[in-house]
């Protein structure tokens, strides 16, 4: 039954490009085939319940200015109510997923025990209306940086009671997201890292948060859970310094303590600008080393320099990341998570509904504007041009050689380069033809 959060808001329906209904999809067609497979299937979107149900609206500078009948968030009984306006606004927009942290979906008791019997109540309610629906969980995570006894990290707290307390809290997570059928678990350290060094020993603090994953893992076939675990890179915010910084250095990390076969990354847009690289960087630093996990689609103000957390709206940014994503094999257990937020004067349910339609809007454009580079192939031949003097028998034999033997050649001068354009200008230019 429907909480009439939504009041008179049909389902969202696809009507193409020429619809000038704002309520409609213009792009996002769940059944249309694209390189063979349904759109639904490649894009696999989600709705992070965090941003649309749990933040209410304030900032640095304010307090809320939502105002949500299940405000204040202290309650069970209001979390159940939250939890039926949040299917209600999934069977508007039949989007596939959706994800959460445990503090989104249940009040924190007022101790342990407390808080994972609130948790586990409303896991069963959520459960509930998952079973009369299509719907699954993309993934579940735990919020271990938004209490206070997080203020000094989790897994690399200084306090040993604290890397506990977050060991107990990841199990509570773990068997929640199995027990919904989720895909993934994610990992997001956002107070794994330091404010300053004076009081940091960061080579301890590594250690233990490799031992921590490494627990992770082991529960996670200690349980039969089927999904990913994922790691999601971000620089700073709120640590000064996060030390899962960016893709590279998270593959380092899990090569490090043995996980890089365990352990893939969920990669986010606005984090991948923080970090100071482009989308498509992160993503292909991902794929070159067959870990790209599952994405989280927002993106940032280039202006404020923040993790502003918009929904998308650059189709040609988000083109090159789909592109990227094709040409691995696509997303695979991964998909397309929302973690966006509305901005704090939106404050209409209509704004919630009409900000995920322009983001799902948005992906299928860029989705479609990949495939068709990848069909048409202009980049992948313009690649293989520019590499195509590394299919030689000689250049093999190179890497198979060594630096003296190489200098003989040079210097003799029976290999001398000579500057090719890199036709960046061009390659642009014939991007800007599908975007
Ligand atoms: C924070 C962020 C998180 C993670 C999950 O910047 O992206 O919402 O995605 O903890
Ligand atoms: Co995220």
């Amino acid at each position: 039954m429907s909480t009439k959060f939504f009041d008179d808001i049909a389902p969202i329906t696809y009507k193409g490009a020429d619809s000038t209904d704002p309520m409609a999809f213009r792009h996002y067609n769940p059944d249309e085939i694209v390189m063979g497979k349904r759109m639904e299937d490649h894009l696999r979107f989600a709705v992070a319940y965090w941003h649309s149900f749990a933040w209410e609206g304030g900032d640095p500078f304010g307090g809320p200015t939502f105002e949500r009948p299940w405000h204040p968030q202290d309650d069970v009984g209001r979390a159940k109510t939250k939890a039926d306006v949040a299917f209600d606004m999934f069977d508007i927009l039949g989007q596939p997923y959706f994800c959460w942290h445990d503090a989104d979906i249940r009040p924190e008791g007022p101790d342990f025990a407390t808080s994972v019997r609130n948790f586990e109540e409303v896991i069963d309610h959520i459960g509930a209306k998952m079973d009369t629906r299509k719907i699954g969980l993309l993934w579940g995570t735990a919020n271990m940086f938004s209490h206070r006894r997080w203020m000094g990290g989790a897994a690399t707290n200084p306090d040993p009671d604290v890397f506990a307390y977050a060991a107990a809290t990841v199990k509570t997570c773990m068997d929640a997201t199995h027990k919904l059928g989720g895909q993934n678990y994610v990992l997001w350290g956002g107070r794994e890292g330091y404010e300053t060094l004076l009081n940091t020993d960061m080579g301890a603090e590594l250690d233990h948060m490799g031992r921590f994953l490494n627990m992770v893992v082991d529960y996670k076939h200690k349980i039969g859970f089927q999904g990913q675990i994922l790691v999601e890179p971000k620089p700073q915010e709120p640590s000064k310094h996060q030390y899962d910084y960016d893709a590279a250095t998270c593959i380092g990390f899990l090569r490090k303590y043995g996980l890089e076969n365990e352990v893939k990354l969920n990669l986010e847009q606005g984090h991948a600008i923080l970090a100071g690289h482009s989308f498509e960087h992160e993503i292909a630093v991902a794929t070159s080393e067959g870990m790209l996990g599952s994405i989280d689609m927002n993106r940032n103000d280039y202006q404020s320099g923040w993790d502003t957390d918009q929904f998308p709206n650059n189709v040609p940014e988000v083109a090159l990341a789909y592109y990227h994503i094709l040409k691995s094999g696509g997303l695979g257990l991964g998909g397309t998570n929302f973690d966006a937020k509305l901005r704090r004067q939106s404050i209409d349910p209509t704004d919630l509904i009409a900000a995920h339609v322009g983001g799902m809007d948005v992906c299928a454009r860029g989705l479609k504007a990949a495939a068709a580079m990848i069909e048409d192939g202009g980049l992948e031949t313009a690649l293989n041009e520019r590499y195509a003097g590394w299919d030689t028998p000689a250049a093999r034999a190179m890497l198979a050689g060594n630096l003296d033997s190489t200098y003989t050649d040079v210097m003799s001068g029976k290999i001398a380069p000579n500057p090719r354009s890199g036709r960046q200008e061009i390659l642009e230019n014939y991007v800007n033809r599908f975007v």
